[in-house]
């Protein structure tokens, strides 16, 4: 009989109080973060009618309990000491006469490898090699396509579509990055982009790209989910190799949860009618810009199918800021790129970066910063610039350098053009408070491709990647770089965002592996390797100083170097062999005899050496 009445209680009570009919943000949190405080956002049908909460935990208060306007979301605000228990946690709801409702939430301990074995941050001693999972290789070719998600269905044929890469394909060749040198990897968003396909310039798109968050908490189950997300990350760290995430602050996929059911009209930047932002920083760095240029910039839509978020109400900062923490702990992955990094609300990317270095001390942060001018560039990280508004971002993806590498490669020798060019854009680095943390790169997936700028011309492949190798920063490569990949992103960018040759199991060609690598590919995969290999071990690329000096005839010639070590790099965009005054460079080739070729491994006396024509070295210099 006793048994009866608990099973019939145990049927009630499930009943009357548990509601499986709910989602919460964040899906789940830890115990012993620095930061005790904590928001959760309960997404369910009328849910906001309840105006009190309580845990079973005596670890947690409940601070608060708020709602939005909808009548689907109800905001709880913790606190959650450092002796609560982990493990899940009832919620009861209850007020207004309503019955109460339970829900669970789980709370795990943090990890004690945050900044040991994991989140240690990337930086100039690394090489970043940027990928678009979708187009690098396929794992797993169960999970191309789910029928219950809202993009219709996968081809390769269709530049548009996705062609089924995944996390297991990048996880299955780490030992190919790392055989290149490559000690981080930066992909293009893993969360899920449950988007519908949207109309762009007359063509159907899918968001294969993943820059159309649909739920922060979740990886696109296309490229794996969750747990192929941890399975790469564990794996890539034991192999050496870090992980970088793309964020995507400013704005959301429309079918994003939250877009489909919004908590409030300002969760949003709302406008009376489409108000597509202008791609525009100068109104944010002009000190003449109009109120109304700036808010354009900032609260303008990316585009009509990103939704730009309004990051001046508190519950979507705190939105954005926990999503930013809880994917850090979950995934222990290591460092933040940013995207559209300037669009976003000034104060609230301090404030989210800020929260990300307090509670990781170790995790570093790079926002994307199209730009053309190193000053404006400057601007959105940490800067020596007098301006009234100071940005903490530690560092920027180098568009500046970017460019000016690309015409030292390509311009005629001028007064301000070709190698000049780049001279004068990094004797601009006063600007920045360090600019070693900026990321460089000669192209990437919103770029032709790099081989096909320099006109497919080898010679100046290889003075490109000697510059990328050296100069100050954090060098990135894009996927296929090294393979000599190219196109133009005529007539889309999808041109530049092909399939790597060998990712799919039915390719006729595996680049991967040498013996499938044309004579030319080989080549080039060999120097990008030795460059790479030669950078590793080179504290006075890692971390030593620069110095340049004022280009000559289509000649450039700058130093890395430190108390260990010096190297030179000459680059020779002439049309004639040189052999230059070697004595104008003597405060830095003082005391040393000769100069090692870090490719070839050649040594020559450095006061004897002639550059051939359209040729960059890289030595090291010997005593
Ligand atoms: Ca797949
Ligand atoms: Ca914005």
């Amino acid at each position: 009989m006793k048994k009866l009445i608990f099973v019939a209680m145990a049927i009630f009570s499930l009943n009357a109080n548990a509601n499986d009919n709910y989602n919460i943000y964040p899906t789940h949190w830890w115990v012993g973060m620095k930061n005790p405080k904590l928001q959760l956002i309960i997404h369910s049908n009328n849910i906001s009618g309840y105006s009190k909460a309580t845990v079973n935990n005596a670890g947690v208060k409940v601070d608060r309990v708020s709602r939005g306007e909808s009548k689907n979301y109800l905001f709880i605000d913790l606190t959650i000491q450092p002796g609560a228990k982990t493990g899940t946690m009832n919620i009861v709801l209850s007020g207004n006469g309503l019955n109460a409702q339970t829900l669970k939430y789980e709370l795990k301990q943090k990890s004690k490898q945050d900044g040991v074995g994991r989140i240690k941050g990337v930086t100039s001693e690394d090489l970043i090699y940027l990928l678009m999972p979708d187009r690098f290789a396929n794992g797993d070719p169960n999970n191309d396509y789910f029928p219950d998600m809202r993009d219709g269905g996968h081809s390769r044929d269709n530049p548009f579509d996705r062609h089924g890469g995944d996390l297991q394909g990048v996880t299955s060749h780490l030992d190919y990055l790392k055989d290149l040198g490559v000690t981080a990897v930066w992909m293009t968003p893993v969360n899920e982009n449950d988007m519908a396909r949207t109309l762009e310039n007359g063509t159907m798109r899918s968001t294969y790209h993943g820059y159309a968050f649909t739920d922060q908490y979740n990886v696109d189950r296309r490229l794996g989910g969750n747990a192929a997300y941890k399975e790469l990350v564990e794996t890539a760290h034991s192999k050496g190799i870090k992980i970088i995430q793309d964020a995507v602050y400013n704005h959301l996929g429309r079918d994003h949860w939250s877009v489909l059911d919004l908590p409030m009209k300002d969760w949003l930047n709302q406008w009376p009618s489409y108000q597509n932002t202008s791609y525009k920083e100068q109104p944010l760095v002009d000190p003449y810009a109009s109120a109304i240029d700036s808010k354009i910039t900032l609260d303008g839509w990316f585009t009509p199918f990103l939704v730009d978020l309004n990051q001046r109400n508190p519950y979507v900062s705190n939105f954005l800021i926990q999503y930013a923490i809880w994917s850090t702990e979950e995934f222990g992955f290591d460092a933040w790129r940013v995207d559209t990094y300037f669009y976003n609300d000034p104060v609230f990317l301090n404030k989210i970066n800020d929260a990300l270095v307090a509670e990781f001390p170790k995790v570093t942060v790079f926002g994307e910063t199209s730009v053309t001018q190193v000053l404006n560039a400057a601007y959105f990280c940490q800067n020596n610039i007098n301006a009234p508004f100071k940005h903490n971002c530690q560092g920027v993806t180098d568009f500046p350098v970017f460019y000016a590498m690309i015409d030292a490669l390509n311009q005629p020798f001028g007064w301000n053009e070709g190698m000049s060019k780049l001279y004068q854009t990094l004797a601009q680095d006063v600007l920045y408070k360090n600019p070693m943390r900026n990321e460089i790169f000669l192209d990437n997936h919103d770029q032709d491709r790099f081989f096909s700028m320099v006109g497919e011309n080898f010679k100046k492949y290889k003075m490109g990647m000697a510059m990328l190798m050296t100069l100050r920063g954090i060098p990135q490569l894009y996927y296929g770089d090294e393979i000599l990949m190219k196109n133009t992103r005529n007539p889309t960018d999808a041109e530049v965002r092909k399939d790597f040759p060998g990712g799919w199991s039915d390719d006729k060609k595996n680049k991967f592996v040498s013996a499938d690598r044309n004579d030319n590919e080989n080549e080039a995969f060999d120097y990008v390797k030795a460059l790479a290999g030669f950078r590793k071990t080179s504290s006075a690329i890692k971390t030593g100083k620069f110095m340049q000096f004022v280009p000559q005839d289509g000649l450039f010639v700058y130093f890395r170097y430190d108390n260990k070590q010096t190297v030179m790099v000459v680059l020779n965009t002439n049309d004639k062999d040189m052999k230059p005054d070697w004595s104008r460079f003597e405060e830095r080739i003082k005391g040393f005899t000769k100069a090692r070729n870090v490719v070839s491994g050649t040594t020559h006396s450095i006061r004897d050496m002639e550059i051939d024509s359209h040729n960059g070295f890289v030595f090291e210099l010997l005593k």
